[in-house]
């Protein structure tokens, strides 16, 4: 089922990223994105903005180990306990990263207009070096990293920033994981695009440190 090629590693100055362009096969990617699709309990959560409550373009739902728990700007997403199709996954990309998981943070993005903006997966109970693994189902998205405002010590200026930014693109079946200091150093987003794109779903696999 799997086709674990050797990963690439993406220079990205203090981080580490690594790449599997095809972890899937495109059929078993294809019938994944069916199952998770239909059979995931997806909520739109709201954040509040400015005293306004927002809902999130996108949807989401949570996967985990009992004692882990997942929540942003005062929004609790419910524990769903895992799928079988999704507790296998987790335990292939911890093979193949070398790293635990026990949780997952799944979104769902129904077109283009769907997007997660910048920001860095730094909660506390990620700990100190969060190690974030991505697996891509669906429509390919771009998934763009720039440095923090600080990068590395260094205040960055916008142009700065804006010339380091790389570009990724993550098809079905990819695999991406952000280890070493990448939160500490850099943001991500999945940018909004005004092309018209299929649904995208990413598996976002976590390591929660429970209470
Ligand atoms: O969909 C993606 O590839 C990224 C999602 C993300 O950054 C997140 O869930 O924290
Ligand atoms: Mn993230």
């Amino acid at each position: 089922m799997l086709l674990q090629y050797e990963s690439e590693r993406i220079p990205l100055a203090g981080g580490e990223l690594l790449y599997w362009p095809r972890f899937l096969e495109t059929r078993d990617a294809e019938a994944l994105f069916e199952c998770i699709r239909d059979r995931v309990p997806w909520v739109q959560s709201k954040i509040c903005i400015a005293g306004r409550q927002l809902p999130i373009p996108r949807l989401n739902a949570w996967y985990g180990d009992s004692g882990t728990e997942y929540g942003y700007s005062g929004t609790r997403l419910p524990v769903n306990s895992w799928l079988p199709e999704l507790d296998s996954l987790k335990s292939r990309v911890a093979r193949a990263s070398g790293s635990a998981f026990n949780c997952a943070l799944l979104n769902l993005y129904r077109d283009g207009r769907d997007s997660v903006d910048w920001h860095s997966d730094n909660e506390p109970e990620l700990g100190r070096t969060p190690i974030v693994a991505t697996l891509s189902l669906g429509a390919e998205r771009r998934f763009d990293l720039r440095p923090r405002r600080r990068d590395m010590g260094k205040l960055e200026t916008g142009r700065a920033r804006a010339r380091k930014t790389q570009c990724l693109h993550l098809p079905a079946g990819s695999l991406l994981v952000m280890a070493g200091d990448t939160q500490r150093n850099w943001q991500h987003r999945v940018p909004k695009m005004s092309t018209e794109i299929g649904e995208r779903i990413s598996v976002t696999f976590r390591y929660v440190e429970s209470n």
